[in-house]
């Protein structure tokens, strides 16, 4: 996990939906069964980076990782790192975090605007993406940056996340051969990357099978977990 799967900021005691507990249960389930797990830490939850190195079983939290694939390695971490260090243009270095956030929020009111009046969705953070100069730049050089430094460092592959947009891509760089990849995001790609086979690949959910998934079992309400945690109570106390 590539960091930012928790936005730490937007938290709310209020909401989590039983979608996202499916989430969690399902992640504990893995680390039961003895997968191994890395958490890696992103800008949204960089609140974590404090727990660097913290490891329970097979679960691990951590800023980066190295894995060793085919006799090749792979380099992971999120990318926001290069906020500090590329200072190419102030507002698009925030894209991967508050620009961006505000431009999906204003993509959601655009949607429901246009739903209203019986337009068509439109993704005004792609088109920005892939209109404004500066915006292809900024992933250009993102893209640019993570190669050189796995090459200097013998890394086959790196892999990031942070700037929302998925992509595989060689580059050769003084005769060294590494492999670019973004896993994009689960905000508008819904996207992840797949190694199966010595080959990677990106995964690209339907949003249509959302729907089939999460209410396929029934889970308990809250209520209804702590209604039996007063019955299991009031028994103890009968006489
Ligand atoms: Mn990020």
């Amino acid at each position: 996990m590539n960091g930012d799967i928790i936005d730490i900021w937007q938290f709310n005691k209020r909401y989590w939906p039983k979608s996202h507990m499916k989430v969690i249960k399902y992640i504990l389930k893995w680390i039961v069964t003895g997968k191994e797990i890395h958490y890696i830490t992103g800008n949204h939850d960089e609140m974590l980076r404090k727990f660097k190195g913290f490891e329970i079983g097979n679960f691990k939290i951590s800023n980066k990782v190295i894995l060793k694939l085919d006799k090749e390695e792979a380099w992971f971490f999120h990318g926001d790192v290069f906020d500090v260090t590329m200072q190419y243009s102030k507002w698009l270095t925030r894209m991967g975090g508050v620009g961006y956030d505000f431009l999906i929020l204003l993509n959601s009111f655009i949607n429901f605007i246009l739903e209203k009046i019986g337009g068509n969705r439109m993704s005004l953070s792609k088109t920005i993406k892939n209109s404004v100069k500066g915006a292809v730049k900024y992933i250009n050089r993102f893209e640019k940056t993570a190669v050189e430094i796995a090459a200097s460092n013998g890394y086959k592959y790196v892999v990031c996340g942070h700037i929302h947009h998925p992509n595989i891509e060689q580059f050769q760089l003084n005769g060294k051969k590494v492999t670019y990849l973004n896993s994009g995001d689960w905000v508008e790609n819904l996207t992840a990357l797949e190694y199966v086979d010595a080959q990677w690949s990106i995964y690209t959910h339907n949003p249509t099978h959302f729907e089939e998934v999460v209410y396929t079992e029934v889970d308990k309400s809250n209520k209804e977990l702590f209604n039996e945690m007063l019955e299991e109570f009031n028994m103890m106390k009968k006489e």
